[in-house]
């Protein structure tokens, strides 16, 4: 179809988020593309193609759970189009002994109990700027703190329908769930990674094959109409447009699990980095950050007191047991006020969301805030990002420090 102007205008009011004239421009000759879905104009956009956007900071402190349209966006490639009525999910066992194959409807998939995870999902790369900023050059997308929001996830158990597929009389150890998504590279390979067996087989674990977001069918970005969700775990793990399943001896052959979200320490570089010994990345560390107010704003004063928001998380089930803020660079530190989902101990996978009214001096005209969490192990923040700096910038997780400007009430 040939896109007049009024068509543009038309295409970008309905569904693009800041996209600027030029990405516009040329969008109708790119049949790839052609069929993404609306989005909203409020996500802060990072890349168009494939799209990547934030949450704004705002909407993350707003709302506990993220509503659905405002949910960060992580997309490799174009959004595939799957049709609910007709799709199967393969599980494939290839444990040597030959192949044994199952297929799911959709439909199918409702004879497993229907569970709901309230459960964040971070980008393993989230906060990478503050590193590349403050230390030195990563590669990767510049991602703020707007790469993580929180949802209820609705589905049935990979448990479940892992035991129901054999799984459960075999010895898990170094056996992995390979999760393959429907989306391709321009070199026909399937978007895929994959976690340890006796990961999906924890009960405790709350891994979902899920088809529901905060109450509504999966949005297209969300990976409509079927997703892994691995709480606690880098959101990689949570493979979009789920079209197989695999048991294999090996981890997921793919570029995207071979050679990204492994861990390297500040000395690697591309030259001396092994991505083929460095472990994979599955449960996150712990993290904070400061929402409102932002960076380098004037803030007012109330009463003698900011108010500062933000989100705190943890990985692997751990929960946020204090969120810490200083105001005198590490002097002294004041406890936030916690907002924390009650989910049973070790099990615990959405965000914590923390306040504080900040005391300030009547002429104070600046203030660095730093804050920092803690979980439930006990594992807390490092200081600087200088000694976590790694090639690829992911978790980023050092204190947040802000510097904004107090505008006391005349
Ligand atoms: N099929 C598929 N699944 C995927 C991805 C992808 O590009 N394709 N991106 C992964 C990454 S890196 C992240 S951070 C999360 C983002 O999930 P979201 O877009 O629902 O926030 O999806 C993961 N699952
Ligand atoms: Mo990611």
């Amino acid at each position: 179809m040939h896109k007049t102007p009024e068509v543009f205008a038309l295409l970008e009011s309905l569904r693009i988020g800041n996209l600027a004239d030029a990405d516009v421009a040329d969008y109708g000759d790119d049949e790839l593309w052609a069929r993404e879905p609306y989005r909203d104009r409020r996500l802060i956009l990072k890349t168009a193609r494939p799209f990547n956007a934030e949450t704004p900071p705002k909407q993350q402190v707003d709302h506990f759970d993220t509503p659905n349209e405002l949910f960060y966006v992580r997309q490799h490639m174009p959004v595939p189009e799957l049709d609910a009525r007709t799709h199967q999910l393969q599980v494939m066992v290839r444990l040597g002994e030959g192949e044994r194959r199952f297929q799911f409807s959709l439909g199918e998939l409702e004879q497993f109990p229907s569970v709901t995870v309230r459960a964040a999902l971070m980008c393993a790369g989230n906060r990478r700027s503050e590193m590349n900023a403050q230390v030195k050059p990563v590669k990767g997308l510049s991602w703020a703190g707007g790469a993580i929001s929180n949802a209820v996830w609705g589905g049935v158990r990979l448990r479940d329908v892992l035991l129901h597929c054999g799984l459960g009389d075999v010895d898990p150890t170094d056996l992995h769930v390979i999760l393959t998504g429907a989306d391709v590279d321009a070199t026909g390979v399937n978007f895929s990674t994959s976690i340890p067996l006796h990961m999906a087989l924890d009960p405790t674990a709350d891994i979902l094959l899920a088809t529901q977001m905060n109450g509504t069918a999966l949005p297209l970005d969300h990976g409509y109409p079927l997703r892994a969700v691995v709480p606690g775990a880098a959101a990689v793990r949570s493979v979009k447009w789920l079209e197989s399943i695999t048991i294999s001896k090996e981890e997921s052959p793919s570029h995207w699990h071979q050679k990204d979200y492994r861990s390297f320490n500040a000395s690697k570089t591309w030259e001396t980095a092994d991505f083929s010994t460095a472990p994979p990345i599955y449960h996150l560390p712990v993290t904070s950050y400061v929402c409102e107010p932002a960076d380098g704003e004037y803030v007012p004063v109330r009463d003698g007191h900011v108010l500062l928001r933000g989100y705190a998380y943890s990985g692997g089930g751990a929960k946020i047991v204090r969120v810490d803020v200083s105001s005198d660079r590490g002097r002294s530190w004041s406890e936030a006020e916690l907002q924390t989902d009650s989910a049973a101990p070790r099990r615990h996978y959405s965000w914590t969301l923390w306040s504080l009214q900040l005391p300030v001096q009547p002429r104070q005209e600046d203030v660095e805030i730093w804050v920092k969490a803690t979980d439930s192990n006990f594992n807390t923040q490092p200081e600087t990002f200088e000694n976590i700096w790694n090639i690829r910038g992911i978790l980023s997780n050092a204190y947040h420090r802000i510097h904004i400007h107090l505008k006391h009430e005349t």
